[in-house]
C-alpha cells in the first residue's frame, strides 16, 4: 500500500457544488493525487454506505458508470472510493461523500402552481404561506419546488438555501426544473410554517425590441412546493401547495422586473410571517394555475452570490449627481445599509460606463435598471432580490446626508451573482494588458452565465443567443466547469427545436415576437455545443441525449441547402459585427453571409457525422459523412478559385476554410498566406466579427503565421482586442469600438460593454499560446504544444481538468525556451516542443529546454522610403507613424482611415504626400529619432 497516492475528490454526475444524483444511475468521477511518476489507475473500488463494495476493473476515473442498483427517489447514501495504480499501490479510502437523489418517481410530482388570488397589477410580487404539524422528530426532509417566476422558500423563518433567482430560466412552456433542498435541520416536531417570497422574474418579463416588447409566458407568478418529510418513526408526510395555502400582496418587495429593477419598501417588512402561529386571517386563499409540464430535477448549479466588491470612488458628475464606481463591470446588485427618515426613497440607477462624465444609460435601451429603496425609519439593509443589473457605476439619489467615500464604503457593497460553477482555468503571461484581457473574459463569463448563457446582462435583452455561446463554449468550458450548466441549457435547445421542426432558434429560450427562422452560426449551437461538452468533459451522456437534436438541425440544413448543398439567399447574421460594418448595420460584413452559411452547413454535418459514430449509429454516420463531403466540395467549387482565393477576400472567409477543414493541404497553406497578407494589409488590426474572431488566431497559427497572430493579439489600435483594454475596459465589449476613441459611446443602438463572443480568443491563449489542449475527450490525453509568440517572454496556464490539476507554459531566457507541464494522474500527454520535437509523457511535472525558435532580425531602419508593409511589420515604427499622423490629422480621421492598406506596393512617402503633405516632414523626423535611438541602444 502506498501512502503517497490519495483520492482528492469524488464527484457524482456533473454538478460541482455537491453530490446530487439527478438520475437513478449517476456517473462517478474522482481525481487522484500521487507523486508516483506516470501514475495510472489499474482498478478502483467504490463503497456504498460503508458496506457494499463494487470492484471496478477499469482504468477510467471520470464519468464511470454507476456500479450499484439504480438509486431510488429520495435516496441518501454515502460513497467512498479507493484506487489501485499500475504500480500496485492502493490509496486509502476517500473522504465519504453524502449523495442525495434529486429526482422524484414517475407521477410523484403532484404540487400545483399557486399564486396570489387577485393581484392588482401584472407581475405582482407577494408572499404565500401555510403551516404543517409534525407529530414527531424529523429524520430527513427534502423540499422540491419550482416556479413560474422567481422565488425563495422560508421554513420557520429561515431561507432554505443561499441560491438566488430560483429556479432560473428555462424554456418554461416545455421544461421546468425543480430544486431538491435538504431542509431536515429547519423542521421541528409540532407546528412548522412554510412561506414563499415570489416575484415575476423572467416569467412575466416583456421581450422584444424597438419598444415592441411584450409578455411571453404569463401575467402573474406562481410557485409549486412539495415537501417530503420522513419522521424518525418511519412515517412520511408530503406537503404540497394547494387550496389551504394563503397569499397576500405583502412584504417589502412592491414591484420587481428583471429589466426594470426592484422597489423595496422596508416599512412593509412583516416579522414572523413564515413562523408558525402568524395571523394570516387577512390573507386570501391562493389561485391555482394549470401547468401540464412536470418539473424535472435541476441539472446545473443554481445562481448564487459569488463575490462582493466595495466602492472604489464616489464621483460628482458635471450635472451634480452622485455616482459610485465599483472599478469593475459586474453583474448583480447593491446591498445598502442605511438609516433615515421613514418613507425617504433612495434611487439607484445602474450603468456600465460614463459618457461625458454622466451615467451612460443609452445602451440599456428600455431597461430601467433602477432600484428604489424606501426607508423604514430604523436601521435598514436592502438587497434587491428578484432582479439583477450589469453595471460598474451606480447613481445614488435621495441618500440621507452626505455620501462621501468613507460613508459609501461602509454602506454600499456590490454583490456579484452568477451560476455557481467551479472555476477551473487560469492564464498569465508577461504582458499585463493580455492578462487584463483574460480577466475581462472571465468577468464577461461570470456576468453572462446567470442561469443560461446570455449575450449581455444589462440592457432589455439578456437572451440566450445561440451564436454567442456556440463560439464561446470552448472558452467557457476551460474557465469554469460549465458542463452541467451547458448540458441543462441544451435540453432547452432540444425542446425549442422540437416545437419548430428541428430549427434551433436564434435565442433559447425562445421568447421573441420574430426571428424563429434559422440562422447560420447561431442554430449550429445545436451541433457545436454538445461536441464541445464531449471534447472538453467527455460528456458522452450529453452527446447521446442531444444526438436527436443534432440530427434535427443537420436535417434542417440539408433541407435548406437543397440539391447544391449550399445555403444561400436567406436572412443571415453572418460575420456579425465585422469592424467594417457600419454601426447601424451589424450584418454588413466583408464576408458574404452565404459563404458563412454554407461553411457552417459543412461544419454541422461534420459534427453530426462524428456524433453518429460516437453513439454507434453507423448507418447515419455513413449518410452524414457522404453529405459532409459533398457539401465541402460544393463550397470549394462555388466560393474558391484554383489559386486559393475565396470569393470574399476577407479574413473570416479564409479563417473558415482553414478552421473547418474545407480545403486540401496545399490550398490551406496558400489560404493561410493570404489570410496573413490580409491581416498585415490591415496594419495588423482585426477584421473579423462573431464568426471569424474565434477562429482567426487558430487559422493563422496552424498555417505557420504565429508572428502575425502575435501582432493581432498585441495590437492596441482600434479595432483590436487590446484597444478596449487600453480604454479601461474591465469586461469584453460587444463591438470592437463600443466606446469610441474619443470616449463617447458607439452610436449604434446595440452597444453592450459585456458580451463574451470576442472573448473566445482566450481559448487560443490557453490551447496555443500557453499550450494546453485536450488531445482526446475530457483531457484523458493532453496535448501540450505551446507556441512562444513574439512580444511575450512567458505564458502559463493552469487547469483543473477532469483528472486533476494540469499546467503548461513556457518562459524565454537567453535564447532558450523552458517549457513546463504538469500532467495529471491517470492521463498522458503528447508534447510538441517549440522547434518541432515530439514526445509523449505520463503523469507528473516535466520541464524541457529548447532553443528559442523565434527569429528576431534587427529591424531595418524604417524611413520615408519604406513601404507601408515594412512600416506595419515594425511595431514601433508603425505606432509612431500612427501617432504622428493622428496628431496632425486631428478630427480628420477619414484621412487616417485611408492609411489602411499596409502593402509593399505603396511607400510611406507617397501615401503621406497624398494624405497630408505636412505629415511627411514630421513623420520623417520622428523616424530618424527612432533609428538613432535604436542605433544607440544596440
Ligand atoms: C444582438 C445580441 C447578440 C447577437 C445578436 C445577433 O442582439 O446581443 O450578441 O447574437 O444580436
Amino acid at each position: 500500500m502506498s501512502n503517497n497516492t490519495r483520492v482528492r475528490e469524488l464527484r457524482v454526475e456533473r454538478r460541482t457544488d455537491g453530490a446530487y444524483a439527478d438520475t437513478p444511475t449517476p456517473r462517478l468521477s474522482w481525481t487522484v493525487e500521487s507523486d508516483v511518476p506516470g501514475w495510472w489507475q489499474a482498478g478502483a473500488e467504490v463503497r456504498l454506505d460503508g458496506e457494499h463494495v463494487a470492484r471496478l476493473d477499469t482504468d477510467e476515473s471520470h464519468f464511470v458508470p454507476w456500479p450499484f442498483d439504480a438509486l431510488a427517489p429520495h435516496a441518501r447514501h454515502t460513497l467512498e472510493v479507493r484506487v489501485t495504480g499500475t504500480d500496485g499501490g492502493t490509496s486509502p479510502w476517500s473522504a465519504p461523500v453524502a449523495l442525495r437523489s434529486t429526482f422524484l418517481a414517475d407521477g410523484e410530482w403532484t404540487a400545483p402552481f399557486v399564486g396570489l388570488a387577485e393581484p392588482p397589477a401584472p407581475a405582482t410580487p407577494g408572499l404565500l404561506r401555510t403551516e404543517l404539524d409534525l407529530g414527531g422528530e424529523v429524520a430527513s426532509a427534502t423540499l422540491y419546488a419550482s416556479a413560474h417566476g422567481v422565488y425563495q422558500v422560508e421554513i420557520n423563518g429561515q431561507d432554505v438555501d443561499d441560491a438566488v433567482l430560483k429556479p432560473g430560466w428555462t424554456a418554461y412552456q416545455h421544461r421546468l426544473v425543480h430544486e431538491a433542498t435538504d431542509v431536515t435541520a429547519l423542521l421541528r416536531p409540532g407546528a412548522n410554517a412554510v412561506g414563499v417570497r415570489l416575484a415575476g422574474g423572467w416569467w412575466t418579463e416583456s421581450y422584444g425590441f424597438h419598444g415592441e416588447a411584450r409578455p411571453f409566458y404569463g401575467e402573474q407568478p406562481a410557485v409549486a412546493v412539495q415537501l417530503h418529510v420522513v419522521l424518525t418513526d418511519g412515517t412520511t408526510r408530503v406537503l404540497t401547495t394547494g387550496p389551504d395555502w394563503r397569499g397576500a400582496v405583502a412584504g417589502p418587495v412592491t414591484a420587481s422586473g428583471i429589466y426594470a429593477g426592484e422597489r423595496i419598501d422596508a416599512r412593509r417588512a412583516l416579522p414572523g410571517w413564515s413562523l408558525p402561529g402568524f395571523d394570516d386571517s387577512a390573507w386570501s386563499p391562493v389561485r391555482a394555475d394549470d401547468d401540464a409540464v412536470v418539473p424535472e430535477p435541476a441539472l446545473a448549479e443554481p445562481v448564487r452570490r459569488i463575490d462582493e466588491l466595495g466602492v472604489q470612488d464616489v464621483i460628482t458628475t458635471p450635472s451634480g449627481r452622485t455616482v459610485l464606481d465599483f472599478g469593475q463591470n459586474l453583474v448583480g446588485r447593491l446591498r445598502v445599509r442605511v438609516s433615515g427618515e421613514a418613507g425617504q426613497v433612495i434611487t439607484l440607477r445602474h450603468a456600465e460606463v460614463l459618457e461625458h462624465g454622466e451615467l451612460g444609460v443609452r445602451p440599456l435601451r428600455h431597461a430601467e435598471a433602477t432600484d428604489r429603496l424606501v426607508l423604514s425609519g430604523g436601521q435598514d439593509v436592502f438587497e434587491p432580490e428578484f432582479t439583477f443589473h450589469g453595471f460598474r457605476y451606480a447613481e445614488v439619489d435621495g441618500w440621507p446626508g452626505r455620501l462621501d467615500l468613507a460613508t459609501a464604503r461602509e454602506a454600499v457593497t456590490a454583490v456579484v451573482i452568477s451560476s455557481d460553477m467551479r472555476r477551473t482555468g487560469w492564464f498569465e503571461c508577461s504582458d499585463e494588458r493580455v492578462d487584463r484581457l483574460h480577466e475581462n473574459v472571465v468577468w464577461g463569463m461570470r456576468g453572462n452565465f446567470v442561469s443560461l448563457p446570455t449575450d449581455c446582462p444589462q440592457r432589455d435583452e439578456r437572451l440566450g443567443w445561440t451564436g454567442d455561446i456556440q463560439v464561446f463554449g470552448p472558452t467557457a468550458s476551460y474557465l469554469y466547469d460549465s458542463d452541467a450548466f451547458l448540458a441543462s441549457w441544451l435540453r432547452d435547445v432540444a425542446a425549442e427545436q422540437a416545437a419548430r421542426d428541428g430549427v434551433c432558434p436564434v435565442v433559447v429560450p425562445f421568447v421573441l415576437p420574430f426571428g424563429s427562422q434559422p440562422a447560420a452560426a447561431w442554430g449550429d449551437a445545436a451541433t457545436v455545443v454538445p461536441t464541445t461538452l464531449l471534447e472538453r468533459f467527455a460528456d458522452r451522456r450529453a452527446l447521446a441525449e442531444q444526438y436527436p437534436s443534432m440530427r434535427a438541425w443537420a436535417d434542417v440544413l440539408v433541407g435548406l441547402s437543397g440539391e447544391r448543398l449550399l445555403w444561400e439567399g436567406m436572412f443571415q447574421f453572418g460575420d456579425w459585427l465585422d469592424p467594417d460594418a457600419p454601426p447601424d448595420d451589424p450584418a454588413g460584413a466583408k464576408t458574404d453571409p452565404d459563404i458563412v452559411a454554407s461553411a457552417y452547413v459543412v461544419r454541422s454535418l461534420q459534427l453530426v457525422t462524428a456524433a453518429a459514430r460516437e453513439v454507434g449509429d453507423d448507418e447515419a454516420a455513413a449518410r452524414y459523412g457522404d453529405l459532409t463531403e459533398r457539401a465541402r466540395q460544393a463550397w470549394v467549387r462555388e466560393y474558391t478559385t484554383p489559386s486559393g482565393r475565396v470569393v470574399s477576400d476577407a479574413q473570416t472567409a479564409y479563417a473558415l476554410a482553414i478552421a473547418f477543414d474545407l480545403v486540401d493541404d496545399a490550398t490551406r497553406a496558400r489560404m493561410g498566406d493570404r489570410l496573413a497578407w490580409l491581416v498585415r494589409r490591415a496594419g495588423y488590426r482585426i477584421g473579423t466579427g462573431f464568426v471569424g474572431t474565434p477562429i482567426v488566431q487558430d487559422a493563422l497559427t496552424s498555417t505557420g503565421h504565429a508572428d502575425v497572430a502575435a501582432r493581432l493579439l498585441l495590437q492596441t489600435g482600434v479595432p483590436s482586442w487590446l484597444y478596449a483594454v487600453t480604454m479601461g475596459a474591465t469586461t469584453v465589449w460587444e463591438r470592437w469600438d463600443s466606446m469610441l476613441p474619443d470616449g463617447s459611446i458607439n452610436p449604434g443602438e446595440m452597444t453592450s460593454f459585456n458580451h463574451y463572443a470576442f472573448g473566445a480568443v482566450a481559448d487560443w491563449l490557453h490551447r496555443t499560446v500557453a499550450g494546453l489542449a485536450p488531445g482526446t475527450p475530457g483531457y484523458r490525453r493532453l496535448r501540450v504544444a505551446p507556441v512562444p509568440i513574439v512580444g511575450l517572454d512567458h505564458a502559463t496556464t493552469r487547469f483543473e481538468s477532469p483528472y486533476g490539476t494540469a499546467e503548461a507554459g513556457w518562459a524565454a531566457r537567453d535564447g532558450q525556451v523552458v517549457v513546463h507541464a504538469v500532467v495529471p494522474p491517470n492521463t498522458r500527454a503528447e508534447v510538441l516542443l517549440p522547434g518541432g520535437e515530439r514526445l509523449e509523457v505520463g503523469a507528473g511535472p516535466h520541464e524541457w529546454t529548447v532553443p528559442d525558435p523565434r527569429t528576431r532580425p534587427a529591424p531595418a531602419p524604417v524611413t520615408l522610403g519604406s513601404t507601408l508593409g515594412e512600416v506595419a511589420d515594425d511595431a514601433e515604427a508603425y505606432a509612431l507613424v500612427q501617432a504622428t499622423v493622428e496628431e496632425l490629422a486631428g478630427r480628420r480621421t477619414s484621412a487616417l482611415r485611408s492609411l489602411r492598406e499596409w502593402t509593399d506596393q505603396r511607400t510611406l512617402e507617397e501615401e503621406l504626400t497624398r494624405l497630408a503633405p505636412a505629415a511627411r516632414e514630421r513623420v520623417g523626423a520622428a523616424l530618424e529619432v527612432l533609428s538613432s535611438r535604436r542605433g544607440s541602444r544596440s
